[in-house]
């Protein structure tokens, strides 16, 4: 059997929100997706059947982090990422550079790559676009991205110029380091900061290379939720419209439904799964804290219309004593119920723009959550 190309189907539109389906070597990908955040092999507290389970059909995962342990030399001997973690499932690896600037201080940038010393023993890595392309090769990543500099918020013109520019250079390197196979894609990443017109000159640098996709990154950096949807209004209709748009690191449920009415197909967040682990539920209500007191006596469940098992099964008031009591389970559970929403939120998107109702599901949706819990 030989493997599927990889490819983007458009299969219809609603305004500018878009329905469609990804084809990659392990899988398709029903878009608008969302991708749970599996940074280090691992969706931290559920099991790769219970992801499944909430219904992703993709995984994000990081390459500076797996490039420092396990390493992808080993990753790659025993299998890949897919064998490793038994998700059978598509993946798509970051290119390392975002999470060297967030989470390194000890690093330095220059035109070839980014060096910085490792956390965990203080090992000196350089990271260029290549090693990057290597990287995400050996860990077997259906989806690629480019490397590139996350220009920080604010940023002056001439900053954001000269940082766009470094990624343009840097998007070039990747594409001639990436080594084409069926099934695999390539994805550039469009910088630009909150500078309309450099966003542009970013997508016509990225389209006249050529990639298989197109992330809109250096959002969600601090400028705030007006901003990012204008400067998703000034770009995203300047990208190719049969290629798959990816929206890096976004975003909160209202985030989503925005960008997705401006024409993106697919997201990755740790708000899922971090909010998750310190107490944060998301509701078709709205945000829930189950640290609060006024759960400690409450029989229902955390949503009565999810069907994760932390609904099912569980009360509000279970909930919050598992986390009062610090017991791992509390995370767990509310991991999974997160991710179920999230999941959810994203199927009722999909269906709105069969039925080209998203503008009525966007409404519904900000009345409901505008009323708030209980
Ligand atoms: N670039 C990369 N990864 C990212 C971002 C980016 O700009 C962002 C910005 N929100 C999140 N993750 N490579
Ligand atoms: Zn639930």
């Amino acid at each position: 059997m030989t493997a599927p190309a990889f490819g983007f189907e458009l299969l219809s539109t609603d305004g500018a929100a878009r329905r469609g389906r990804v084809a990659t070597a392990h899988g398709t990908i029903e878009t608008p997706a969302f991708m749970p955040v599996g940074t280090a092999g691992t969706v931290k507290g559920l099991t790769p059947e219970a992801v499944a389970g909430t219904g992703a059909e993709i995984l994000l995962g990081n390459t500076y982090h797996l490039m420092l342990r396990p390493t992808a030399e080993r990753v790659e001997r025993l299998g890949g990422l897919h064998t490793f973690m038994n998700w059978p499932k598509p993946i798509l690896t970051d290119s390392g550079g975002f999470q060297v600037m967030s989470l390194n201080s000890l690093r330095e940038m220059t035109e070839k790559g980014v060096t910085f010393r490792s956390h965990l023993d203080g090992t000196k890595y350089e990271l260029t676009p290549e090693r990057s392309i290597d990287i995400q090769r050996m860990l077997d990543a259906d989806i690629t991205m480019v490397l590139d500099e996350c220009t920080p918020h604010p940023a002056t013109r001439e900053q954001t110029e000269s940082s766009l520019g470094l990624s343009m250079r840097w998007a070039y390197r990747s594409k001639q380091a990436f080594r084409t196979r069926p099934g695999y894609g390539l994805f550039g990443i469009v910088q630009g900061g909150v500078y309309v017109d450099l966003r542009h000159r970013s997508v016509a640098a990225l389209t006249d290379i050529g990639f298989d996709g197109y992330a809109v990154g250096g959002l969600a950096v601090g400028e705030g939720q007006e901003i990012m949807f204008q400067v998703l209004d000034g770009t995203v209709p300047a990208l190719p419209t049969d290629r798959p748009r990816y929206l890096m690191g976004v975003g909160t449920p209202a985030d989503l439904v925005g960008s997705v009415q401006r024409g993106i197909d697919m997201f990755d967040c740790v708000m899922p799964t971090r909010s998750g682990r310190t107490a944060q539920g998301f509701t078709r209500r709205g945000k829930v804290n189950l640290r609060n007191a006024r759960h400690q006596d409450d029989p229902r469940p955390l949503d009565a219309e999810c069907r994760c098992p932390a609904c099912r099964n569980y009360s509000r008031a279970y909930l919050h004593h598992l986390f009062r009591s610090e017991e791992m389970l509390g995370p767990i559970l509310l991991t999974w119920h997160n991710l179920t929403y999230y999941q959810d939120l994203m199927a009722g998107l999909r269906q709105a723009i069969e039925r080209r109702e998203v503008d009525d599901f966007a409404a519904a949706f900000h009345e409901v959550q505008g009323r708030g819990d209980i």
